[in-house]
């Protein structure tokens, strides 16, 4: 790892961190706050150790002191997400005032610490009203998106320029209706086809209204995307690995982006779609969020009767893995940047980068987490290696400021640059911390 990069990276370049509404706010029950489909998955005890995001960070009541440690971080932007059932408790209609106005208060508090907000319309937490009259299953979900959409464009838009549809789509679209990892936990093929048709429809409209009611708004998309390997190599996994991909990175950009459907995906979605639909999902974007940790890997389905022909598979016995088990293979990152570029020719935010694991805390109370710190410099020197090769990459974000809730694993899994003690709240600055703050002030100085 020689690569250096203290200096190199483009004028203006971004750095920053980003966090989801759920996995940190807590107040799950204050100020006129209704339930989402993530509320409800954790009363189903589908998550590890029985946890919730009930109490999580309770970020809402500790913002202020988030902002300083972001302030102290160095960064640059924030990228967070608004609960829908936290302003429309319903998912339309009424409008729960004491949720919007917590918001106001977090952006009000970013921009007095010259910290630009990134605010996302939906990181997963779709209110449960909405679900249970069909949610993304059904075609008026376009409209409820685009009413939210419209309210949050309205209110913030004077002071929030960056603005993002949504979250990781075919994450919680695969997970929540094809496989049962998250909320809602649908297993249906023909409910999954709709959810990603509907979804991508709602994107389309989002753009619309953002665009008409913020003046100045530079508006994207966040997009998962990693390469998919065929486990162990085996050419018997490699149509599986074909049809992931469709699903896993070209579900949504492609329709976004480029205006149709991938080929095998286009054809199972087809008795959904309506005249002019390509056309309002495929709206003028500033840029393309991308998430990415590592490969993942596909296997055939051995189940007879299964719908999707694939399955989630293993990364290979001996590959270089974090502590959660995920792959770490830094040249994949460096080459789906390059990729990116070519393919949707929009300039490049790295949304979402970071690593999960445990951390130790020595006898003085300070949190080594060595193997972040690796990530993350093999990680962002490779984005550096991309840039210098064409890509065109203008920001970072690190997944996360804090440690947690990391969906259906509960509080286990930390990523954060930043400690958390969920037993007393207090908040304690990792190695990876120091290292982050370090790479933003030598290139700040450069
Ligand atoms: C993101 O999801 C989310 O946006 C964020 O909310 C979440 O906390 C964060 O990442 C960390 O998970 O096949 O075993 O190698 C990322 C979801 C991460 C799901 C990588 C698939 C592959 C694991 N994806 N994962 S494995």
């Amino acid at each position: 790892m020689s690569h250096d990069t203290t200096t190199g990276w483009p004028k203006d370049f971004v750095w920053g961190v980003s966090t989801s509404s759920y996995q940190i706010e807590g107040a799950a029950q204050e100020d006129g706050r209704a339930p989402s489909i993530w509320d409800t998955r954790c009363r189903l005890g589908k998550i590890a150790n029985g946890d919730s995001g009930d109490v999580a960070c309770d970020h809402y009541h500790r913002y202020r002191e988030d902002v300083a440690l972001m302030k102290e971080l160095g960064i640059d932007a924030y990228r967070f997400s608004v609960a829908w059932p936290r302003v429309l408790p319903k998912g339309k209609g009424a409008v729960n005032f004491k949720g919007l106005e917590f918001y106001d208060r977090l952006i009000d508090e970013l921009l007095a610490n010259d910290i630009e907000p990134w605010l996302c319309l939906y990181h997963w937490d779709l209110p449960q009203a909405l679900h249970d009259i069909g949610g993304w299953a059904v075609r008026d979900s376009v409209g409820w998106f685009e009413d939210y959409a419209t309210l949050l464009a309205r209110r913030y838009g004077d002071r929030v320029k960056k603005w993002i549809t949504f979250n990781e789509f075919s994450v919680f679209t695969l997970f929540g209706y094809a496989i049962d990892w998250s909320a809602p936990g649908i297993t249906d093929r023909d409910t999954h086809l709709k959810a990603i048709h509907h979804v991508n429809l709602a994107h389309g409209a989002a753009v619309d209204v953002i665009r008409a009611h913020v003046p100045g708004a530079v508006i994207g998309a966040v997009h998962n995307r990693q390469a998919v390997w065929p486990e162990h190599g085996k050419e018997e996994n490699k149509h599986a690995a074909a049809l992931l991909d469709e699903h896993w990175n070209r579900a949504f950009p492609d329709p976004q982006l480029l205006g149709y459907y991938p080929p095998m995906l286009g054809q199972a979605i087809e008795p959904y779609v309506q005249a002019g639909d390509m056309a309002r999902i495929c709206r003028p974007l500033d840029f393309f969020g991308l998430n990415h940790y590592g490969p993942i890997f596909a296997k055939v389905d051995d189940n007879p009767n299964s719908t999707w022909g694939f399955a989630w598979g293993e990364a290979p016995a001996d590959a270089d893995k974090s502590e959660l088990g995920w792959a770490i293979f830094p040249d994949a990152f460096r080459d789906e940047l390059i990729d990116l570029t070519h393919r949707y020719k929009l300039p490049i935010y790295v949304t979402e980068n970071g690593c999960g694991g445990g951390d130790t805390v020595d006898e003085n109370g300070q949190v080594i987490d060595n193997h972040r710190v690796t990530y993350l410099k093999r990680y962002t020197a490779s984005m550096h290696e991309a840039i210098e090769k064409g890509a065109d990459v203008r920001g970072y974000f690190v997944w996360s400021l804090l440690d947690n809730f990391e969906w259906g694993s509960g509080y286990g899994p930390r990523f954060g640059l930043v400690h958390v003690d969920y037993e007393t709240q207090k908040r304690t600055k990792k190695a990876s911390f120091d290292w982050y703050a370090n790479l933003i002030k030598s290139t700040h100085g450069a």
